[in-house]
This record gives C-alpha cells, structure tokens and sequence, in this order.
C-alpha cells in the first residue's frame, strides 16, 4: 500500500539533496498551547529550525493524508480549529483511514519523520512515565515509539509533570540513548535541571553527529534522544511549579481524569495555578529547543554527506 505521504516542496527538496531537515510536531500547536500563541510559536519554532542551519517540517494529518512541512496557512487552521484529535502512534492509521485532520504527538511524529526519510526531530518536552504509574500503568507512547524509530529525538527533557527518574529508567531498559548537550543534568522541561545527573554529557556537535550514525551502524532500530535545557533567564522555578503540580496530580487523581486526557489537563492545571508562568517557559523552551536541535541537525547531515 502506498503511504499517504505529501511533502511541501522545500522539505522534499531538502530530503533528496540530502540537506538537513528538522521534524516538528502538531500536537503541540492543538493541544499544548491556546490560540493566538499557539501558532505564533509554531511559527517561531520553525523559525529558530532555520536559524540552526536546518528546514522546518511540521507534521500533521490533513485530509487522511500526513503532510511533510506544513504551510503558514496549515498551521494557522490546525491552531485555530477546536476539537482535532490528538493522534498517537498507534491511531494513525485509523485517521488515515478516516480521511480526517490529526494532530500528532511526539510517538506519531517519529513513525512519520522516519517514513518521510527526516532523522531527526524537536520538541520541548517528550511525554514519559507519569507519577503514579507503577499503580496506572501510564506509560507515554512517546518511550515506545523511540525503541522503534530511528529518528534522534532533540528536546528538554520529558514534561515536568512527569516522574522523571522513572522515565530515565524506562529509556536505559529499552536501550534508547540519552545525552545531554553541553550539560551534565537531565533537562525538566521549562526547568532547568531535574536534579538528575544525565547518563552521558557531550559538548561537540560533531561528536553527537557520529554517536547516532554509529548507534544506527550497530543495527540498533530505535532513537537517540539528545538533551538541552531551557535558557536560564526562561526557565521557571522547580519551587514555582513543584506545588503546582502536586495539586493537579492529586487534582486529576480525584477528577477521575486518565489514559491521553491527562497530559493536557495537567499541563493546563499548571499553567492557570502560574498565571500562565509556566506556558511562556513552554513556548520559549519550544524555540530554543528547536535551534539546537536545527544545529545538530545540520553536523548530522554535513558528517553523513
Ligand atoms: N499536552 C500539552 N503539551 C504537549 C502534549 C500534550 O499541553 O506537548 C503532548 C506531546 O505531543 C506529547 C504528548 O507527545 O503530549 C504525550 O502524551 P501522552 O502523555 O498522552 O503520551
Ligand atoms: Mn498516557
């Protein structure tokens, strides 16, 4: 069966001249930040792609079709239109099928960036093991799916309102590579350290280049997650947040609230108890993300050449 892929024409180009590209999910644009800022972040997201070297490939689900490299005027309608699925991996092919919009995940974004021939990829914060899993069993899609992809994942670490030392032991077992640029801790988010030391630090661009073409070399089929963290004049304090997460966990425990709801409604919590404090950490740390992760990107790609 042909794929149902559509590239924009410059991500296309991109991809066959071999030049470096950066995936970027949609997710983020319906379901992680409110309309206006949502797409003007998109927007300077893709921007900051550029500014580290590499094209911008936002991804989504348009028409049962995976768009590659949406256009302004995409990203405008997915930020703007109310009620688009949030699509993980395992729900593609029922959107595809459907014919629908979806917006897509971290997880949905790496089977969709290793198909489009993209290898690497941005966000700010990857979904994880969530506080209270060992009773829940909720385990973000997004660890699976980078034991299946092989695209290197950039970003700043996993959501703060996650269990971080558990989702640092969740990628170890699975044999998933966990660096972090130019830091010796693991990234939280919109803070800057989640008081847990990274398992391997590496400061040159090139050295990370080589690193993933090698784990990929061994014949190993998952990703390679890099971490940076936010800029320290845009992070949030961990005693600004730690409160305010603890009552929306306990919240959302008491609302009933599970399974793919719960992400948003933790994050939203978040944001209204820091009078939105902490949604502008999440759009600054979006950006910066994505520059770094434009300029690995780009060693990626001049090493492979
Ligand atoms: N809600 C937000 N921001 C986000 C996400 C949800 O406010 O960024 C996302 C990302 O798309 C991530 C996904 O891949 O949630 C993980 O969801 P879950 O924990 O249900 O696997
Ligand atoms: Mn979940």
């Amino acid at each position: 069966m042909q794929i149902p892929l559509v590239f924009s024409d410059e991500v296309a180009d991109a991809v066959h001249d071999g030049r470096p590209v950066v995936a970027l999910e949609s997710n983020v644009i319906t379901h992680g930040l409110p309309y206006p800022e949502n797409a003007a972040t998109a927007r300077k997201v893709e921007g900051a792609v550029r500014a580290g070297g590499s094209v911008p490939a936002t991804i989504a689900i348009d028409a049962g079709r995976i768009v590659v490299g949406m256009t302004d005027a995409d990203i405008e309608r997915f930020a703007a239109t109310p009620g688009i699925p949030k699509v993980s991996s395992r729900d593609m092919g029922l959107v595809l099928a459907g014919g629908g919009m979806g917006a897509l995940t971290v997880a949905s974004s790496v089977v969709a960036a290793e198909l489009a021939g993209i290898p690497f990829f941005s966000s700010a914060g990857i979904g994880g093991v969530h506080r209270g899993a060992q009773a829940s069993m909720d385990i973000s899609s997004d660890l699976i799916q980078f034991t299946r992809s092989k695209v290197a994942v950039v970003c700043a670490g996993a959501k703060k309102i996650l269990d971080l030392g558990l989702t640092l032991e969740y990628l170890e077992t699975q044999c998933v590579p966990v660096v972090s640029y130019r830091s010796d801790d693991f990234p939280a988010f919109y803070c800057l350290s989640s008081d847990l030391r990274s398992p391997q630090r590496l400061d040159d661009d090139d050295v990370i280049a080589r690193a993933v073409e090698h784990h990929w070399a061994l014949g190993h089929q998952g990703g390679f997650l890099i971490t940076t963290p936010v800029k320290p004049e845009e992070a949030i304090g961990s005693e600004e947040v730690d409160a305010a997460i603890a009552e929306a966990v306990a919240a959302a425990e008491r609302d009933g609230v599970r399974g793919q709801a719960i992400t948003k409604y933790l994050m939203r919590a978040v944001d209204a108890a820091t009078q939105g404090r902490s949604a502008r950490a999440n759009m600054a740390v979006l950006i910066s993300t994505a520059e770094v992760g434009g300029r690995l990107a780009a060693a990626h790609a001049h090493y492979r050449a």
